[in-house]
């Protein structure tokens, strides 16, 4: 089985379905595509159907998209329970991770982890790269993820630190906003947390598998 990513120093998509393999304990090759520079528009179409990253190769098919790999690990893991176990939770840890997955574009955009016009990629720039000022729009995803973290956590969380208490896909997703608050030093009491989301992006960003990601050249980002 191999997992085809993008650059592990910035592709925030990429890390997500690293984290959910971790997880199950799957054992696992990681290809990298170096995305962005000559020749890389070629190269990932050679692999890629969609002519992204990441892509899980397994069991003769490709399979795309990181919440597609997501789900396949949980079909294909039922032990690593990672989705919690209570009804309620399920339907909602789906909610927020589909959100997540498909919306918050002006954070993606404005507070980006890829390299920018300059082909300057922010990870490699250091923490002083704040955006000044912060749009109103990036101001209401920052908002409404603070509401997500606080309402999960408090309505789930007391089983363990992550935002259902025990890990869960969420968590994979939700990593590289944790990244991105870090990179950005957004203050997250000036969107509504009481200390909830600091907390729980925290103890994303320490958790080990994030860490040895880290370790391969996502420090920042990925
Ligand atoms: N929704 C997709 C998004 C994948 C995506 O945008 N991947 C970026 C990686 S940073 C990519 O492949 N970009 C290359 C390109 O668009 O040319 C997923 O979750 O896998």
């Amino acid at each position: 089985m191999e997992l085809i990513v993008g650059n592990i120093a910035f592709s925030t998509w990429s890390l997500r379905p690293w984290l959910v393999l971790k997880r199950c304990g799957a054992e696992f090759t990681v290809r990298e595509v170096a995305l962005y520079g000559p020749g890389y528009r070629e190269a990932l179409d050679r692999v890629s159907p969609s002519g992204k990253v990441p892509l899980l190769v397994v069991d003769g098919e490709t399979i795309w998209d990181s919440m597609a790999i997501s789900v396949w690990c949980a079909e294909r893991y039922p032990e690593a329970k990672l989705w919690p176990a209570d009804a309620h939770a399920r339907w909602l840890a789906r909610s927020v991770a589909c959100e997540m997955h498909s919306s918050f574009m002006a954070l993606r955009s404005e507070c980006g982890m890829g390299p920018d016009a300059a082909g300057v990629i922010h990870t490699m720039v250091g923490p002083d790269r704040a955006p000044a000022p912060m749009s109103e729009a990036v101001a209401a995803d920052v908002g409404r993820l603070v509401e997500i973290f606080r309402t999960m956590r408090a309505r789930f969380g007391q089983g363990g630190p992550y935002l259902f208490g025990e890990w869960s896909i969420p968590d994979a997703f939700f990593t590289p906003v944790a990244t991105r608050f870090r990179h950005y030093q957004i203050d997250l009491a000036a969107h509504g947390d009481d200390g909830t989301a600091a907390e729980y992006c925290e103890t994303l960003l320490a958790q080990p598998d994030f860490l040895e990601w880290s370790g391969l050249g996502g420090a920042e980002a990925s």
